[in-house]
C-alpha cells in the first residue's frame, strides 16, 4: 500500500504505478545509467521521472524487469526499493561503483557483496545493529554465476557502506577523524573488501520487506593500492557491472520458471 498522498495510484517519489515495473528490478545509483542499462532490455521504454529515480521498463527472457535508480546514499535507495515493492517488485540487484580496500583489488575489478558493514544511519531505522545486513544467497549465486560466465575478475564478500563520502576520502577533515580513523583500519583487519553507500540499506530493507537484493560492484580505484605506492588504474566504465547483473536477472527468471 502506497502513500495516501501519493498521486493518481502512482508512488510518492519515484512515480510509478502498480503494473508500470516488473517483478525484477536492477538498482543503479546514477540516473545517467538507467538508459545503457535499459539498453539490455527487450522493447525497453522510460515510465517515470521524478527526482533522482528514473525508471524504464522491458522484458529480459519474456519476463517484465525494470531499472530504476537510487540516487546516492540510503535514504533514497530504501526509498525507491519500499515504493518499487509497493508496485510488486520483490527481487534487487544493485549495480553501483566502490573504492577497493584490500591491496589485491584492482580499478575495473568486480565485486559481489555477500554481506554489508552498517556503518550508515538508514538501516539503523528498520533494524538493531545487531541484525546483520546480508545478500540475498540466490540472487548472489546467480551474480556469481554470471560473472564467472563473462571471465572477469571477481571478488566475493563484504563491502563497508558509510553515508559520508568525504569521511572515507578526506577523514581526517571531519572532527570524527578518530573514529572514521580507527573504524576504517578495524574493516581493513576483518578483511572488508570494498566501499559504497548504498548495499547495507537495501539489504536491511529487503530483509525486513522479505525480498531478494544482491549487490554487484565496479571497483573504480583502490585508496590502498595509493597509499602503498602501488599502481592504482581509475576504471569509470560500469558495463562490466552492468552484464554482470543482465546475465543475473536472467539466470533468476529461469530458475524462478523452474520453480513454479
Ligand atoms: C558509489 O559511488 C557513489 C558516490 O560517489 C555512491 O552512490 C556509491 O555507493
Amino acid at each position: 500500500m502506497g502513500l495516501v498522498y501519493a498521486q493518481g495510484g502512482r508512488e510518492y517519489h519515484i512515480g510509478v504505478a502498480p503494473g508500470e515495473v516488473g517483478r525484477y528490478v536492477i538498482l543503479p545509483g546514477d540516473p545517467g545509467r538507467c538508459e545503457k542499462i535499459a539498453s539490455h532490455f527487450e522493447g525497453s521504454k522510460k515510465v517515470a521521472q521524478n527526482r533522482e529515480y528514473t525508471t524504464y521498463t522491458g522484458r529480459l527472457s519474456g519476463e517484465l524487469v525494470s531499472v530504476v535508480s537510487t540516487g546516492i546514499g540510503g535514504p533514497s535507495a530504501a526509498i525507491a526499493m519500499e515504493e518499487l515493492i509497493h508496485c510488486g517488485a520483490d527481487t534487487f540487484i544493485r549495480v553501483g561503483t566502490s573504492g577497493g580496500m584490500q591491496k589485491e583489488i584492482l580499478g575495473g575489478d568486480v565485486v559481489i557483496a555477500t554481506g554489508a558493514i552498517r556503518f550508515e544511519g538508514t538501516s539503523k531505522e528498520y533494524a538493531p545493529i545487531e541484525y546483520p545486513a546480508v545478500a540475498d544467497f540466490a540472487v548472489t549465486a546467480a551474480l556469481r554465476e554470471s560473472a564467472k560466465a563473462l571471465g572477469l575478475r571477481t571478488h566475493m564478500g563484504v563491502v563497508q557502506c558509510k553515508d559520508n563520502f568525504y569521511g572515507q576520502h578526506s577523514p581526517d577533515t571531519m572532527p570524527v577523524a578518530y573514529e572514521l580513523n580507527d573504524k576504517w583500519d578495524a574493516w581493513m583487519k576483518c578483511g572488508a573488501l570494498a566501499s559504497e553507500m548504498e548495499s547495507a540499506a537495501l539489504f536491511i530493507v529487503a530483509g525486513v520487506r522479505r525480498a531478494r537484493c544482491g549487490s554487484v560492484l565496479l571497483v573504480v580505484a583502490n585508496q590502498t593500492r595509493r597509499a602503498l605506492g602501488l599502481p592504482d588504474e581509475q576504471i569509470h566504465d560500469t558495463e562490466a557491472a552492468i552484464k554482470v547483473a543482465v546475465g543475473a536477472l536472467k539466470g533468476l527468471i529461469r530458475e524462478d520458471r523452474e520453480n513454479g
